[in-house]
């Protein structure tokens, strides 16, 4: 039996966060093909053809996690509750960009790994203790040698973005103490397949985890898991609290909830992830009528968020210029460029939707919640969004 089955494809891709500048539009564009996998042994879903770190995150990447009050917010609570619970002295963050959780911490306990020197400049500014590296063996070797163990380390949205795993658990293992506490956070594959979010498959997320496939890859490092949070970040992330098996920490029952969740929605079968590939070219074919129908009401169309997501769904569906006039987005490294593939305009949020917009396409719907709050006087005044998640529809 093939172990390793090719469950969806969406099509040519561009890199995710690699938007064009003006010149460079009319070059020819490379682009790979995004097929995303399903391993039937080890249960962990990831993306075919993959691309080095380096050529993904460097001194040009865009993305900073502060440009949302949703995401500062939730570093915010987590930090408190860090305080409260685990007491670290020494904290260290993979995957800081621009600081956003590392700055709730006092600048002598912390240590961030950012390897985009473009974002890592801003904690170093903000005079944090950041090395600009990707994680790995040689530097957790220099952090222990200059720092000692830490006790809590604390990796969002980063883990499912770095191919070899070994490599990360292992130079996790180097640095952390023995009671020491690692927390995770990436996107939940159940809720990606529950709320038919395709578009978290990008060049950046390598893998989507679920619990079943973590568990285990952390068995093999001698490490455990012994809590998880659902949280509605990102649309559905999961946060999971791992330590050494060694360690006597209490394992909850959120553990055992979750393997049940996973188990009873299919998370280990392949029939699973074929009737979600179902549903997701239903979804293409149910969006591309929407737009077309807004096309023909001759209607405004501009997209709110440009994100890496949002990359997948537009060139997946073929919606480019000539459906989007333009985007909005509040990333100053975003702004006055193009998007991958699909080349529409990104321009600097200035506080509000334009009066001549009718529709809204939500690229950001992850944080819905944080935009519909802001944009009441679009939504009062008649404006309408579209949004693909769980099913495409205007709202
Ligand atoms: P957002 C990136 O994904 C890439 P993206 C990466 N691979 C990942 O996993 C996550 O981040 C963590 C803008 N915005 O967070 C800002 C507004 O303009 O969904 C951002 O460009 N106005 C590392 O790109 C984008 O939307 C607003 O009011 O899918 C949001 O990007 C708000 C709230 C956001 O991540
Ligand atoms: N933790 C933040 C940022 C997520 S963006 C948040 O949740 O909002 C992902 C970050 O991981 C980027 O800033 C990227 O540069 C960083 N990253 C990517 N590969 C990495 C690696 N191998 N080691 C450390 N950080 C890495």
């Amino acid at each position: 039996m093939k172990r390793k089955i090719n469950f969806l494809d969406l099509g040519n891709q561009p890199l995710a966060n690699y938007y064009l500048k003006k010149k460079q539009i009319k070059n020819k564009e490379k682009k790979y093909r995004l097929v995303v996998c399903f391993d039937t042994t080890t249960k962990m879903v990831s993306i075919k053809k993959t691309f080095s770190s380096k050529m993904m995150f460097n001194n040009k990447y865009p993305y900073r996690s502060s440009m949302s009050r949703t995401m500062q917010k939730s570093f915010k609570y987590l930090s408190d509750d860090i305080k409260r619970k685990f007491k670290p002295k020494k904290i260290l963050e993979i995957g800081s960009n621009d600081g956003s959780f590392l700055k709730n911490f006092s600048k002598n306990m912390s240590i961030g790994i950012e390897p985009c020197s473009n974002v890592e400049k801003i904690t170093k500014k903000m005079k944090f203790n950041t090395i600009a590296d990707y994680w790995g063996i040689d530097l957790a070797k220099k952090i222990l040698k200059k720092f000692d163990k830490v006790d809590l380390i604390y990796s969002a949205n980063t883990i499912s973005h770095i191919k070899n795993l070994d490599n990360v658990f292992r130079s996790i293992n180097i640095v952390l103490s023995n009671d020491g506490v690692l927390i995770i956070e990436d996107p939940s594959l159940l809720e990606c397949l529950k709320r038919n979010t395709y578009d978290q498959f990008y060049n950046e997320h390598i893998y989507v985890f679920s619990y079943l496939a973590l568990e285990n890859i952390l068995k093999k490092y001698n490490l455990e898991i012994f809590r998880i949070e659902n949280l509605d970040i990102h649309g559905g992330s999961n946060r999971y609290f791992i330590k050494k098996m060694t360690s006597n920490r209490k394992i909850e029952n959120s553990v055992k909830n979750q393997k049940k969740k996973e188990t009873k929605f299919g998370l280990n079968k392949k029939k699973t992830f074929i009737e979600f590939s179902k549903r997701v070219k239903e979804s293409k074919n149910r969006l591309i009528a929407l737009f077309k129908k807004c096309k023909k009401q001759n209607k405004k169309i501009i997209g709110y968020g440009a994100t890496a997501k949002s990359t997948t769904i537009l060139n997946y569906c073929n919606i480019s210029n000539s459906i989007i006039d333009y985007f909005l987005d509040t990333t100053k490294d975003k702004q006055n460029k193009y998007t991958p593939g699909t080349k529409i305009k990104i321009m600097k949020y200035k506080g509000f939707i334009k009066k001549d917009v009718d529709v809204v396409f939500l690229g950001a719907w992850n944080f819905k919640k944080e935009i519909f709050k802001k944009e009441k006087k679009f939504i009062k005044s008649g404006g309408k969004f579209i949004i693909h998640t769980p099913y495409p529809k205007i709202i």
